[in-house]
């Protein structure tokens, strides 16, 4: 049996002040536990490292805006992350705002083996929220502002003896993400989070964020017959309540572990990476049953349709 022992490291507010020291250091916390509990891969949530920046208009203090992203990875503060995990022998998944040396800006995560090194990198597929500011709103979501798409599509990655697959936040609400992984035989999810309660374009909804939460995350990983670790970064930041209900999903869509704090917690779970078999070579074997010939319309270019 393949079990992957893993350590969910959600995390509560992080304020706009706060410096990428006083964060490294809740996350060397968290590892440290997950260490100790024989995890062998911490999971942390989106954008990890600061405070929610997309929820301001931040044109006018552009020096601040540039200091949320990475330049590097690691680079000279989070090193110590790294370093850490190598010496503790646990693997990591981190998500950050990245700043290429093109310019370019992403809504990033990576990959990082026990050994310390990097085996993939994600990019944002899916921005959610607006690109102009919107004075209107209680608090901004201006992803599409501060990010480009990621070009990259979904991929997976050979690590932690099975078949590892990441996405961010919006992606886990869309089922093209689990399925692109699932066609490459992914066997758990990786996916952090920041999700206000609050909902500007439909309030109506707020009250079903956590519903949504379990409803999107527990399908992925059932139709797709595919571990599924989400973790956020949750509670009351900077005056915007954010869902935390961080969670480990097994293939059958089960919650094994849900989170009961909207602070820095860890769950720990043992996840049995051929638990997955029982969906893919039964139910979902999509050699066997799918028919893609059916689904064409769901590739076609917008203007097609
Ligand atoms: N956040 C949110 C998410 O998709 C959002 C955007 C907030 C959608 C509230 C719906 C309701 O979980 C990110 N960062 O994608």
């Amino acid at each position: 049996m393949r079990s992957l022992r893993v350590g969910a490291a959600q995390l509560g507010p992080i304020t706009r002040d706060a410096s990428r020291g006083e964060v490294i250091d809740r996350l060397v916390t968290l590892m440290r536990r997950g260490s100790d509990a024989g995890a062998q891969l911490i999971v942390f949530p989106e954008l990890a490292l600061t405070t929610f920046f997309p929820r301001w208009y931040l044109d006018d203090v552009p020096e601040e805006l540039d200091s949320y992203y990475e330049t590097e990875m690691p680079g000279p503060q989070t090193q110590r992350l790294f370093d850490e995990a190598k010496s503790l022998g646990v693997g990591f998944y981190l998500g950050y705002a990245e700043l290429t040396p093109e310019g370019k800006r992403y809504n990033s995560s990576v990959l990082v083996e026990r050994d310390g090194s990097i085996v993939g990198r994600y990019r944002k597929v899916h921005l959610p929220g607006h690109e102009e500011h919107e004075p209107d709103r209680p608090f901004q979501h201006l992803e599409r502002r501060y990010f480009e798409e990621g070009p990259d599509g979904f991929g997976v990655w050979a690590a932690f003896d099975g078949v590892m697959g990441m996405a961010l936040c919006n992606d886990r609400r869309w089922p093209e993400t689990y399925r692109v992984m699932a066609l490459q035989r992914v066997e758990m999810v990786l996916i952090g989070y920041n999700t206000p309660l609050h909902y500007a374009p439909d309030p109506s909804q707020n009250p079903l964020q956590s519903f949504h939460n379990r409803l999107v995350m527990q399908a992925g990983a059932y139709q797709n017959g595919t571990w599924v670790v989400g973790v956020a970064k949750g509670g009351l930041e900077e005056g915007v309540e954010s869902l935390a209900q961080s969670m480990i999903i097994a293939p059958s869509g089960q919650i094994i572990a849900e989170a009961v704090t909207t602070d820095d917690e860890l769950l720990v779970a043992d996840c049995d990476l051929d638990w997955c078999k029982h969906y893919k070579e039964t139910l979902f074997d999509f050699d066997r049953y799918r028919r893609p010939e059916m689904y064409e319309l769901i590739t076609q270019p917008k203007s097609e349709q």
